[in-house]
């Protein structure tokens, strides 16, 4: 039957930007990723995919005010739904989403823990080799062990490095500010990791931190991975290890828009706790990050 009618943004399928379809060979592929196993605090990040898509709705139509891009009109994407792996077993669990992520074109996931972006660049660099890394968070997750466990999302980028996933001496952690012991933050600099405290991007401009980025990125392929927890818990409460002085989104969003020139080849969203939401204002800021992500690549594309 037709109908003169079309769905406001509520009403749209419950999808990444209210896209329907889901063909895996599209140019971008959005998948979520239900797992928060490698959680150390509050869990409940298995619920953030679905909460990222529904609030994302709010973000399906008209073009962004800053590229005048509408990313599904130079883009084919997709939203593939999420990815499946055994219930209750963090290795084999993170061996599955690395198993069944490395075959798109250029896949932006939605977590899930932090743990997980282990695996998504597990997958990516077989074809790419190590990446830059842009990392937008609250935390390090670069100690040793996350409470005497090798595998916990504390420590995912301890194991990213140690694992050569990225070159450290391209990587760059905007938005630190959570406690860290002066070991871990040694190490990370030992390695040529670039670390932008919170508190440096208040006292600066954006602008300048994307210039900054860019210089540590340079021009080969990169990953952007976006923990919500580096957004401040007044407008970021949703997630499971909140840290207080952080960015406000505008500042993030500022950021991300003048990465254009860098060679982006994924990104996630981790961290989105829907338990400890309230008025869908965390679930809207992830997916924000991933809706200004994917306009950065598509103006570049
Ligand atoms: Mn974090």
């Amino acid at each position: 039957m037709t109908t003169p009618y079309s769905n406001p943004s509520y009403a749209v399928r419950n999808t990444f930007l209210g896209v329907t379809n889901s063909d895996p060979s599209s140019d971008v592929c959005v998948a979520g990723i239900n797992f928060d196993l490698g959680t150390s605090n509050r869990p409940g990040t298995r619920f953030g995919p679905d909460a990222i898509r529904a609030a994302s709705r709010m973000l399906y139509d008209g073009q962004n005010p800053f590229s005048w891009v509408n990313p599904l009109d130079k883009l084919k994407v997709a939203d593939i739904g999420n990815i499946p792996f055994p219930m209750g077993q963090l290795e084999k669990g993170l061996e599955a989403i690395a198993d069944q992520t490395g075959g798109f074109k250029h896949l932006i996931a939605l977590g899930g823990d932090h743990m997980v972006t282990f695996s998504l660049l597990k997958a990516l660099t077989k074809k790419t080799g190590p990446l830059g890394l842009v990392h937008f968070d609250a935390h390090t997750d670069a100690w040793p062990t996350c409470f005497g466990e090798p595998w916990g999302h504390g420590s995912v980028f301890r194991r990213v490095i140690e694992h050569k996933l990225v070159d450290p001496k391209r990587m760059v952690q905007i938005g630190i500010r959570a406690k860290v012991d002066r070991d871990v933050y040694d190490w990370l600099l030992a390695q040529g990791v670039t670390v932008i405290w919170a508190n440096e991007v208040h006292c600066s401009d954006p602008i300048k931190i994307a210039e900054r980025v860019r210089e540590v990125i340079g021009a080969q392929p990169a990953y952007m991975s976006f923990d919500i927890d580096c957004i401040d818990p007044s407008q970021a409460p949703g997630t499971g290890s909140p840290e207080v002085g952080g960015l406000w989104t505008w500042q993030a969003v500022s950021i991300i828009r003048h990465l254009a020139g860098i060679d982006f080849r994924g990104m996630d969203t981790m961290e989105v706790s829907p338990p400890y939401d309230h008025a869908e204002i965390t679930a809207l800021a992830g997916a924000t990050m991933a809706y200004e992500y994917l306009c950065l690549i598509a103006k570049q594309s």
